[in-house]
């Protein structure tokens, strides 16, 4: 693998291919195994990431990246084969989730900053050493009829800005993901709120990125989609979530960012996927559109793994499935009929 920051980020967005965020930390993975009532253990964490990374299909042939949580970046598999090398055996660049998490900003009731910019340049370098190549870091945007202020979004564009720039100091490529909120709670705003939010965000994110120089042909954008909150009682279709979400990309994302890979953010499964294919069948964009997905690509998987080895090939084959509707949606070449068969 090429060591230019241009070329990782190229490789994480390769025709019909995408990002598997399996970075979940230790407390949100716990939420995860208790919806199949799993205890959250190193060593049952350890198998379900071995499970997903052994999955050679989809792995092989839909998944070019793959963010990891601190402790699988220095995590084994059973056989005591590091999970980096098993990851890199696919041809997936592996990278990590390098923010602490969202805390409350001082000033702005309601709204969170993310934290982990002290001390970062060094911890960056530690995970190059360990075989990470990119890094991604989420500022969490929340929508109610007041939020999110100017002031809030300034302090998380800023801190992805001098984030992204770390990183490509040391050599990473950074994913930036301003997540716009579906399902905070209120969660009543319409597709239109969600729109001007949304846009606001990436203009705010962009102007900081240019003043902290970071090179935009080293980045990878991950954004939210477009969508109306998920108590909204106005549901979109797949084409106008499409519609709304490649306006909003070309009218702030510049030509040079290489890829966009979206965040799923509580989306269905096939909801995500369908939107995903809408932008693609129909639009023609500067950057490839792809996924990122963490719970969109996992929920199904880890409903047949149920904790039970003995379910491992019916969970390595809803990965491969959800993976191959990505894939295909990346391309725009899936329809619904290929979820039934
Ligand atoms: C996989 O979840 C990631 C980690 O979340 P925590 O820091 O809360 O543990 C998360 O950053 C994820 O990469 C994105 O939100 C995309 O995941 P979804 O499930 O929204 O596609």
């Amino acid at each position: 693998m090429s060591e230019r920051i241009e070329d990782i980020a190229e490789a994480m967005v390769l025709p019909g291919q995408g990002i598997l965020a399996a970075d979940e930390s230790t407390g949100t993975i716990k939420k995860r195994f208790d919806s199949i009532g799993v205890e959250n253990t190193l060593e049952n964490r350890q198998a379900y990431r071995e499970l997903l990374f052994r999955s050679a299909e989809p792995m092989n042939e839909r998944v070019s990246g793959v963010i990891l949580f601190e402790e699988t970046l220095h995590q084994k598999a059973v056989d005591g084969t590091p999970f980096v090398d098993l990851i890199r055996a696919t041809n997936a660049v592996p990278g990590i989730k390098a923010d602490k998490g969202a805390v409350p900003l001082p000033g702005h009731p309601g709204e969170t900053v993310t934290e982990g910019l002290d001390g970062l340049g060094d911890r960056l370098k530690g995970w190059r050493d360990a075989g990470a190549l990119f890094a991604k870091w989420r500022a969490v945007i929340t929508i109610d009829d007041r939020l999110p202020s100017y002031g809030g979004i300034r302090a998380n564009a800023h801190a992805l800005a001098r984030y992204a720039a770390l990183c490509q100091q040391h050599g990473l490529v950074p994913i930036v993901e301003p997540e716009v909120q579906m399902d905070a709670d209120p969660a009543d705003h319409t597709i239109e709120r969600c729109h001007e939010v949304t846009s606001t965000v990436l203009q705010v994110v962009f102007n900081e990125l240019r003043e902290q120089n970071v090179k935009l042909e080293g980045m990878i954008l991950k954004p939210n989609m477009v969508v109306p909150g998920s108590k909204c009682p106005t549901q979109a279709s797949a084409e106008e979530v499409a519609a709304h979400t490649v306006s909003v990309l070309k009218q702030h994302v510049p030509a040079a960012v290489p890829g966009v890979a979206f965040l799923s953010g509580g989306q269905g499964d096939i909801e995500a996927t369908a939107n995903l294919n809408a932008m693609n069948a129909n639009y023609d964009t500067p950057w490839a559109l792809t996924y990122s997905y963490g719970r969109a690509l996992q929920a199904s998987c880890l409903k047949a793994w149920g904790g039970n080895a003995h379910n491992i090939p019916a969970a390595q084959s809803a990965f491969k499935n959800r993976a191959d509707m990505n894939g295909l949606a990346a391309l725009g070449n899936w329809n619904e009929g290929l979820e039934r068969a």
